[in-house]
């Protein structure tokens, strides 16, 4: 039995030695040998049958034999690793790969999308224009007087007397009533400047602006199609109100109010215990502001709105504090995943 032992794992070893770094090899001499029914195993399932007196010495040379040959594979493992290591440079190409990140969409893009295609699917055409961006179409087009508090220092980020950050996404409009003829249905989403930085205000932020221009076009038509959008936006059951405001580009104009989506219109501290959120400006379409792009304000009528993204993305999430936005900590960006 002891001679059978020592001819085994002599046996093992020479053929552990031509598998040389070959790890199939290597994993054959040790199934052959330490398997479930491997020759040094089966050795281990006979010793019941030995007289007693020799069990001790010949299981301690079994034990020995399997240590020995558990070793010597190990080593010739680390050996075959290290011989592809070698092989390929400095890379172990054994060692697992490391899982790509997966991006996401910002919540405001997210949110800025959603207005966009409530408003596509309603026929509006999605139109983008520069950030950097002439006074004349900023302001001057738009009928705000050089003397409006809008213009003032404070508020706009100039880059020269004449050229300005846009502090709202209206120019974009502008520039498409400038080439096109009526009947036209815009929005322009993008980002605006003002020189302003609190609690609830970015020097950046993000607005969406729309335009619907044509032969009687009316005040009805602005409210069917905001309480379209309000209602694919926070859900059908929503009020929706229209309340008088005044902007120097349109006439009449109206800010547009929702029930608090935080307390149904219950009253809360978000509503300031009204029961209604302000979410965006709009009204009909100032007719100096179309004498400014060639439109005759006798033969044209229009609706234009605003309304920043931001607000409305807090809105929809019930996001209390706006510089989460722009702060990009992914424990934030990750539950929008
Ligand atoms: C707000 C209010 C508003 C407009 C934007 C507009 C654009 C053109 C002509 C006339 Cl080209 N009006 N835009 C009209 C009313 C309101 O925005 O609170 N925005 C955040």
């Amino acid at each position: 039995m002891k001679d059978k032992i020592n001819q085994i794992l002599e046996n093992a070893l020479n053929e552990l030695e031509s598998a040389s770094t070959d790890p199939k090899a290597i994993d054959t001499v040790r199934v052959k040998y330490l398997g479930r029914k491997g020759e040094l195993t089966s050795l281990f399932k006979q010793l019941g049958k030995l007289p007693p007196s020799d069990r001790p010495s010949v299981g301690k040379l079994l034990n020995e034999a399997r240590d020995k040959l558990e070793e010597a594979i190990e080593t010739a493992i680390k050996e075959a690793k290290q011989a592809v290591v070698k092989a390929v440079g400095k890379f172990d190409v054994t060692v697992p790969g490391r899982k790509p990140l997966v991006g996401r969409l910002h919540p405001i893009t997210q949110t800025a999308r959603e207005i966009c295609r409530i408003f596509t699917q309603m026929g509006f055409e999605v139109v983008e224009g520069p950030e950097i961006e002439l006074d004349y179409y900023n302001f001057e087009a738009l009928n705000i007087p050089k003397d409006h508090p809008a213009r003032d220092m404070q508020d706009t980020f100039y880059i020269s007397e004449d050229v300005v950050l846009r502090t709202h996404t209206s120019p974009i409009q502008i520039r498409v009533m400038e080439k096109r003829k009526p009947p036209i249905q815009i929005i322009a989403p993008g980002k605006a400047y003002r020189c302003d930085s609190d609690m609830t205000h970015t020097p950046m932020f993000h607005q969406v602006e729309g335009l619907m221009v044509g032969k009687d076009v009316s005040f009805a038509d602005l409210k069917g199609v905001l309480t379209i959008f309000v209602h694919q936006m926070f859900g059908a059951h929503v009020g929706v109100r229209f309340r008088p405001s005044f902007f120097p580009f349109t006439e009449p104009s109206a800010e547009v109010d929702i029930q608090c989506v935080i307390c149904n219109g219950e009253g809360c501290r978000v509503c300031s215990h009204t029961g209604w959120l302000e979410i965006l400006g709009s009204g009909m379409v100032d007719p100096a502001v179309f004498q400014m792009v060639g439109y005759d304000p006798e033969e044209v009528s229009g609706f234009a709105f605003g309304m920043g993204i931001e607000r409305i993305a807090m809105l929809k999430w019930g996001i209390d504090d706006l510089r989460l936005f722009f702060e990009n900590d992914l424990r934030f960006l990750d539950q929008f995943a």
